[in-house]
């Protein structure tokens, strides 16, 4: 299946945090491709991707990287697709590092930035799905179930 969403990642050691992303892609089957691509690392391969990702027919970006974390800005920088930051949970600032280095695009090329650490993987594939769904009618309708189930969860909760 042609895949629709990219979920890329800076290193491996991401992977832990952006499976969630991959997991709820996966959960609604929306067809999706991993890869690990650095801003840093790897530099040619990362311009090189995201110029490519629209003739690849990809709708949507997600970009999880940590630390000094440009990959969501680069990958922008080389596409008109939404390109979705998630900011890793870093082990020296706690993703305060990579929150700020995702977030703070400047005016013209934006990058929809999402929390730190899984609830953002999280959250950016919730996201993606909704813009996919603007033009698919069955997409839409899996996220009511999604968030009428989610509701339904939340309210029967008991305490001890
Ligand atoms: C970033 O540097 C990656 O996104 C990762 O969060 C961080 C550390 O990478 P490793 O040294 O674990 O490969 O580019």
């Amino acid at each position: 299946m042609q895949p629709l969403v990219a979920v890329i990642m800076g290193s491996k050691s991401d992977w832990e945090t952006m499976r969630h992303a991959d997991e709820t892609l996966s959960k609604f089957e929306v067809a999706h491709e991993c890869r690990v691509i650095s801003a840093h690392r790897t530099p040619q391969l990362a311009s090189q991707y995201a110029t490519d990702a629209e003739s690849r027919g990809f709708e949507v970006i997600i970009a999880g990287a940590g630390g000094a974390a440009h990959l969501a800005g680069v990958l922008a920088a080389h596409t008109v697709l939404p390109v979705l930051g998630v900011p890793m949970e870093s082990p020296a600032l706690k993703g305060m590092d990579s929150l700020l280095s995702t977030v703070q695009m400047p005016g013209g090329i934006p990058v929809g930035t999402l929390a730190i650490g899984s609830a953002g993987a999280r959250n950016a594939a919730l996201l993606s799905i909704a813009i996919l769904a603007n033009s698919r009618p069955e997409l839409r309708e899996k996220l009511k179930r999604f968030r009428a189930e989610q509701a339904e969860k939340v309210a029967r909760e008991t305490l001890p």
